[in-house]
């Protein structure tokens, strides 16, 4: 089976570099929707929410933030270019202060582009379904980390009625025909299943932003046969990367009483078929946008004196912390590449932006600590005068505060020791404009089969990781021109317009079963 998948694949790679075309925009996007979904309007569900409002307690203000999650990242340009209705969590603590009666808000903020419907969750069901099933079970059983996943029978009955409840919400809200549904990562394995039995006419799609596991390790999940039961309610499942879509179809072959298609690359189970595809996940790209939509270089000069780092070389790294994004094994890289190459003391500072996340969950709790330490450590170790070697911001920020720091960069690390896609790494090189720069990119992560032109790394190998940072600061101007110039294309023409529209036109195409 794996030689028959392998040799589809390749042939499919092929028919998509055959239909590259020119690239993909929103209002593209926009028209293609219209042609394909006419004036029925699409449903997004997913855990994390576009825009929260959170309280702040020093001030008493309200903030409306965009939270740190690459599938808000890539999910909110579609809805802006095709309006619709997002189906998601409210957690932010003043949240329902800005709903209508019906849970309902316009968003972006006084732009209105799109419908967002928050849902809310009891402090128990955020716990049992969130924190517990998804986070301490879900996320550490799809990515190879060693962090042991922990499944209760308890956070597994909350995930259950949470997931019910997601779908009695987005159920009030369907058109009396064929909704197009279009349902976000591992927070929702069964609800495909659950939305047919009351709505079979919907075609469902669930994109899966994080890896699928080997059918080894997935069967540690005592409530495996439901999972995939529940997703193969669905008509359309998404990966990022054909291997992924492998090792699930793999998982059904051999844990489910299923029949797999490797020519069409479906599951067959109880009569109803589901596709399988590789969707690799990406950004808007600002390649071929116009050049003054943004300028960052102002900003980038302010933060340059407020930060110390006029004729510094400057790296960045830009991570949720979580242990899959390698924050632990970078910093011992970058202690690895001073004490190797002293001669950048003084010379090289690394920032790094950090938002803390599932801070509830012990391993997360511990890392942050751990980070923090660390940081202190080996600033301690290097000092000199005014400067350090590590500058650790510890706070969320927003994309606009983001892109001047990815511009002022001279080399982005992106170490994940496992990871779906990685949009860090897709934002890195499309912010920048001036194809300076370079890449250190983790083999392990998505991205990393696209962008073949990063200085690739195993981020468990500490001295090849600290000689792939004396490589980026030592590479000539054109090299890094040569390699940005290549990894931008890649970005731009497989920007987030195309990857939805592929999507669409795919979950579309499918003729109900
Ligand atoms: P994540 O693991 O959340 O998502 P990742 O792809 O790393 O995603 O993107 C993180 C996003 O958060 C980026 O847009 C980044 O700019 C933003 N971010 C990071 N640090 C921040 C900070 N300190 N403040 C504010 N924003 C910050 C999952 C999978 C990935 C997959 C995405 C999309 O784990 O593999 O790429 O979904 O499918």
């Amino acid at each position: 089976m794996s030689l028959r998948v392998a040799r589809k694949s390749i042939s499919d790679v092929a028919s998509v570099k055959l239909q590259r075309e020119e690239l993909w925009t929103e209002s593209k996007l926009r028209n293609l929707i219209h042609a394909k979904l006419g004036d029925k309007v699409l449903f997004v569900v997913s855990n994390r929410e576009p825009y929260m409002h959170v309280l702040d307690e020093a001030t008493g203000a309200v903030h409306c933030i965009r939270p740190a999650s690459g599938v808000v990242t890539a999910i909110h340009p579609i809805l802006c270019a095709c309006g619709g209705t997002w189906i998601a969590h409210g957690g932010g603590d003043a949240d329902r202060k800005f709903v209508n009666s019906k849970d309902k808000l316009g968003v972006p903020p006084n732009d209105d582009r799109y419908i967002l419907k928050r849902v809310w969750l009891s402090k128990q069901e955020e716990d049992g379904y969130y924190y517990g099933f998804s986070n301490e079970g879900l996320w550490p059983l799809c990515h190879n980390t060693h962090t042991r996943p922990i499944f209760r029978q308890e956070d597994w009955e909350i995930y259950k009625q949470v997931n019910r409840k997601f779908c009695d919400s987005l159920l009030e809200e369907l058109p009396a025909t064929s909704p197009f549904i279009f349902i976000q990562d591992y927070h929702f394995t069964l609800l495909g299943k659950m939305i047919k039995e009351k709505r079979p006419d919907a075609k469902v799609a669930l994109f899966w932003h994080i890896p699928w596991p080997t059918p080894e390790a997935f069967q540690i999940c005592p409530y495996q046969k439901d999972i995939l039961d529940g997703m193969l309610g669905c008509d359309l499942i998404g990966f990022h990367v054909q291997n992924h879509c492998n090792n699930f179809l793999d998982t059904a072959n051999r844990l489910l009483e299923s029949r797999v298609d490797t020519e069409k690359f479906s599951v067959i189970r109880l009569e109803k078929e589901t596709f399988v595809r590789a969707y690799p996940i990406s950004v808007k790209s600002h390649v071929g946008a116009p050049a003054l939509e943004r300028d960052t270089s102002l900003e980038m000069e302010r933060l340059r004196k407020e930060f110390n780092l006029q004729d510094m070389v400057v790296g960045v790294g830009v991570d949720r912390i979580d242990y899959t994004k390698g924050i632990v094994e970078r910093i011992h890289a970058i202690d690895r590449f001073f004490e190797k190459y002293p001669k950048y003391r003084g010379k090289v500072v690394f920032v790094q932006l950090a938002s803390p996340s599932r801070t509830h969950i012990k391993r997360y709790h511990d890392l942050i600590s751990e980070i923090d330490e660390l940081v202190e450590k080996k600033n301690w170790k290097y000092m000199e005068g005014s400067w350090k070697p590590i500058l650790y911001l510890k706070r969320h920020f927003s994309a606009d505060e983001i892109a001047p720091f990815y511009a002022m960069a001279d080399f982005c690390i992106v170490s994940s020791l496992h990871d779906g896609m990685n949009l860090v790494a897709k934002e890195y090189v499309s912010e920048k404009r001036d194809n300076r720069g370079a890449l250190i990119l983790s083999q392990f992560t998505g991205a990393a089969r696209e962008l073949v032109d990063a200085i690739l790394i195993n981020s468990y190998s500490t001295e090849e990781f600290a000689d792939s940072i004396f490589q980026a600061v030592e590479m000539p101007v054109e090299e890094q021109a040569r390699r940005m110039e290549s990894m931008r294309m890649i970005v731009a023409e497989n920007n987030i317009y195309r990857w939805a529209a592929n999507i669409i036109t795919d979950l579309t195409a499918l003729k109900n079963v």
